[in-house]
């Protein structure tokens, strides 16, 4: 039997600025759980990439005084860059400014044309830049501005070609009653069925060149490009392999995407585009008579004094500047357990600091007590005996992990595994081993106490191996393993006679730990 297969995605970010750290949060929640699927024995395809043409990128190329090739030329490096550094294992990074999606955009829209599910009209409305979005005179308000990033709106009104969104409606409707976890958290959910509730709109789907030349042109009119919104989500498709125009199999893929990757398993995104998912990409794949996603997971966001972090209101924190300071995994560790999946957080230096506090002196604490004492009192080897002194609590952390990643709450399982990690502390002091040493009639406990804690340190670096892949490695190292195990091996693997290292601390202390008078010791 073939592994089961799981098609994961990030959003495609705007090719106008720098990665910042809402970026690196999206792309390390993919990226965690994709790595956990992997771990699961799965095949995935983990898809990340820019978002490269628009008239946003065209402003920003055009205020450089630089081709918008060219922008999103260093743009698209610097992501790749940034995700290299923070340990991203995505399998692909697509550019939109790619011929084979710019192959794919054409062929979709051709269909959509040919299929007279796009006419031309005239446009009268609100338009951001900053969104690459059309509001309405409600939602922008008397002051005019959009109300995602609270930037001013402009009016336009031009011919564009529409397509015939508002067919779907009442189908898309029903796709979301019938399937109550398509849009998870149910809070997103719920505000788009609202935003369904009103009559929706044809959406606009073309900008003439004489405004915007920056875009993918129109089949079947070459003075339009393609709305930057149609291009962009149409990555998802290009990278599943569905459509492949020109390859032998035609269009094939429009009828049986069979033997690609389409339909997507996951898409993960900001709470900020969950319209444009939920809305608007699902009435185009219907359509084209493509599959919808199984899952949209919509987070929350990062904010600084409670305005959303962004490049727009200048108050971004740089995730690679944090990283160089507390390494790669404590940024992941901090991301991934301090935002709950789908609410916001607020990102400030304090939280940083405790959230590392808990890596030093909760886990690292652990893994020295434990590999320090096989070291003294057991010459580095694991004892021979059966090391069952946690299994309850390892079976349940197990169980309450996986549900909570399988249900999204990456933060849960993360807060689980943790807890484990307090328990066995707790352990370590109960079963007191420096007295057990003493006293050479217990020397089977000693070793059954020692054999459980190692067992410990195995289950918890292959729990937290998704979210910090370089630090658990070195932990299975430390107590004998080539890698972290598998999850479902992990309780019943084999510890007894495996040679165990010390090594310096898994996480250094920093000065607040010190001060606070705890730390990675015995
Ligand atoms: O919207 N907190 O790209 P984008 C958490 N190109 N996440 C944040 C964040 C914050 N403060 N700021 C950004 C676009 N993000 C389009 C997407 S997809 C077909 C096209 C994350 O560069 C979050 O996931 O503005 C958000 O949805 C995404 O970055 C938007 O990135």
């Amino acid at each position: 039997m073939s592994a089961a297969r799981f098609y994961l995605t990030t959003p495609i970010y705007y090719a106008s600025g720098e990665p910042h750290l809402g970026h690196a949060y999206a792309t390390l929640l993919t990226d965690t759980i994709a790595r956990y699927h992997r771990q699961a024995g799965e095949e995935v395809l983990f898809l990340t990439g820019t978002d490269e043409h628009g008239q946003k990128i065209q402003e920003e190329a055009d205020q450089r005084g630089m081709e918008p090739q060219a922008l999103c030329d260093e743009m698209a490096a610097r992501f790749a860059s940034a995700w290299s550094e923070l340990g991203i294992s995505h399998d692909r990074f697509i550019r939109t400014t790619e011929a084979e999606h710019v192959a794919v955009v054409t062929a979709v829209l051709q269909r959509l044309w040919d299929a007279g599910q796009i006419y031309e009209g005239e446009y009268a409305g609100w338009y951001s830049v900053t969104q690459e979005r059309y509001f309405t005179e409600k939602e922008v308000g008397p002051d005019r501005v959009d109300p995602i990033a609270g930037k001013p709106v402009v009016r336009i009104e031009e011919t564009n070609y529409f397509f015939r969104m508002s067919e779907y409606q009442d189908r898309l409707v029903r796709h979301i009653e019938e399937n109550p976890d398509w849009i998870v958290p149910e809070s997103r959910r719920n505000e788009i069925l609202g935003f369904l509730r009103k009559p929706l709109e044809d959406l606009s789907i073309s900008r003439p060149k004489s405004r915007l030349r920056w875009g993918i042109t129109l089949p079947f009119d070459p003075d339009h490009v393609t709305y930057v919104w149609v291009d962009a989500l149409l990555n998802y498709v290009t990278a599943s392999g569905a459509i492949r125009p020109g390859a032998d199999s035609g269009n094939r893929g429009f009828e049986d995407t069979s033997g690609s990757w389409w339909p997507a398993d996951l898409h993960v995104l900001g709470k900020d585009i969950v319209t444009t998912h939920a809305v608007y990409w699902p009435t185009i794949l219907m359509a084209c008579g493509l599959p919808l996603p199984k899952q949209i997971l919509a987070h929350g966001w990062w904010v600084v004094e409670d305005r959303k972090m962004s490049k727009s209101l200048g108050n971004v924190v740089d995730p690679l500047a944090l990283r160089a300071e507390f390494g790669t995994d404590a940024v992941r560790w901090y991301l991934m357990r301090e935002m709950p999946t789908g609410g916001d957080a607020s990102y400030t230096p304090e939280r940083f600091l405790a959230r590392y506090d808990e890596l030093a002196n909760v886990l690292g604490n652990l893994a020295s007590r434990v590999t320090s004492m096989v070291a003294r009192y057991r010459d580095g080897v694991v004892p021979n005996a059966r090391g069952e002194g946690l299994s309850a609590q390892i079976a349940e952390t197990l169980v309450t992990f996986r549900a909570a990643m399988d249900s999204l709450r990456v933060h849960e399982a993360l807060g689980a595994a943790m807890e484990l990690a307090r328990t066995a502390n707790g352990y370590v002091e109960e079963s007191e081993p420096w007295a057990l040493h003493k006293d050479p009639e217990r020397a089977d406990d000693l070793d059954e106490a020692l054999a459980s804690m190692v067992r410990v340190l195995v289950v918890l670096s292959a729990l937290l191996v998704t979210v910090m892949p370089d630090k658990m490695s070195d932990l299975a190292g430390r107590v004998g393993f080539d890698a972290a195990p598998q999850l479902d091996e992990a309780a019943a693997v084999e510890v007894a006679g495996r040679a165990v290292r010390k090594g310096a601390p898994l996480f250094p202390r920093i000065e607040s730990s010190q001060a606070a008078g705890e730390g990675d010791s015995e």
